[in-house]
């Protein structure tokens, strides 16, 4: 009896050895070919137009869903966290917040994730828009040099946070690694003039040494919750000067808002607007409420905002935790147009506060 089963053993050892040796790929890639089959089936694939912000891609037009293709890079970058202070980013495709994803309710997305980040350290992608174990991350995982491609059907609309997830976790947000992605609903949304990507989140950093313009990151202040700064679109000041958004009366306008955290609830408004729209915790399949000031944002969520300008000026996006302006959580949206005194009218000169964060 021993005899036999070590007979039927050996050769089955050998056939699996000459499968090995003789068809080494197709007797490895069969599943995965299989698997990934499934996903392509007749689909259309799509290169995915990525945007940084306040930039938006342009609506889809697609009337069915298509494989949409993403090349997102995880890696660290020097940048300018606030005038006369350098930081170490932790990204994704050189830019925090990362690249604003457009797709279609029914698409898949099919994630090509690569790492360049020279300590080792590995990265990956929690998508909040992926249903299915961590949102995607444990099946995007790189290190430097390797790339991993995963396919994922968006099964709901909506507009939904990305963020890596490697541990600790806490770690990689609040060094930059978020962004948006926009599922947008069959039908698509709304026509507007204007769309802006605003993406809110916190930095937290040791005191600055002497001689030194460069700010290291503190843990120990995230556990606290105690920011150095709060801002948008990733540093001090990034919807001021150059960066600031502009429009013109008359035209609609949307902000897609995201808030990366990691930690505080952001109280989103606009000074001198009402939104007209809110999609509530950016759910784009009610009917979106009305005529509201200021909208709540959670940590690891995003809203949908939209009005019209009516009157020319500049508006002041705020997080109205208004002290939070002062560690950078504001910007502007400048609206180009005729005076509109049936509107706003006064006996005096508008008198803006010089240097003031609020009325610039
Ligand atoms: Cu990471």
């Amino acid at each position: 009896m021993k005899k036999y089963s070590t007979y039927f053993f050996g050769q089955w050892l050998a056939f699996i050895l000459i499968g090995w040796v003789f068809f080494p790929e197709s007797v490895l890639a069969q599943t995965d070919a299989e698997k990934i089959a499934e996903w392509k089936s007749d689909l259309p694939v799509v290169e995915a137009p990525l945007t940084f912000a306040p930039e938006v891609p342009p609506p889809i037009t697609r009337k069915e869903p298509a494989v949409v293709r993403v090349k997102l890079v995880s890696g660290r970058k020097d940048m300018e966290i606030a005038p006369g202070f350098k930081y170490t980013f932790w990204t994704f495709n050189d830019h925090v917040p990362g690249p604003f994803i457009r797709a279609r309710v029914g698409d898949t997305l099919e994630v090509h994730h690569s790492n360049t980040d020279d300590t080792g350290m590995p990265h990956n992608i929690d998508f909040h828009a992926v249903t299915g174990p961590g949102g995607g991350a444990p099946v995007t995982t790189v290190v430097k040099g390797e790339e991993k491609v995963s396919w994922f059907k968006l099964l709901q609309p909506g507009l939904y946070i990305y963020h890596c997830a490697a541990p600790p976790v806490m770690d990689h947000i609040a060094n930059g690694m978020y962004g948006l992605i926009l599922v947008e609903p069959e039908g698509g949304l709304p026509k507007v003039d204007k769309e802006f990507y605003v993406l809110q989140s916190e930095f937290y950093t040791e005191p600055e040494k002497e001689g030194s313009d460069f700010l290291e990151y503190s843990h120990a202040k995230g556990l606290e919750e105690h920011p150095r700064f709060v801002v948008f679109n990733g540093h001090f000041g990034s919807m001021m000067g150059d960066g600031v958004l502009k429009a013109k009366t008359g035209e609609r306008i949307r902000i897609f808002f995201g808030n990366g955290g990691p930690n505080l609830i952001s109280s989103f408004h606009v000074i001198g607007e009402i939104f007209e729209n809110v999609y509530r915790e950016a759910d784009l399949i009610s009917a979106p409420a009305h005529s509201i000031q200021t909208t709540l944002v959670p940590a690891g969520g995003a809203t949908v905002v939209e009005f019209q300008l009516e009157v020319p000026g500049t508006y002041t996006l705020v997080d109205h935790a208004i002290f939070r302006i002062e560690k950078g959580a504001v910007g502007y949206l400048e609206a180009a147009g005729e005076p509109r005194h049936d509107i706003y009218v006064s006996q005096e000169e508008a008198v803006n506060c010089k240097g003031c964060l609020v009325h610039p």
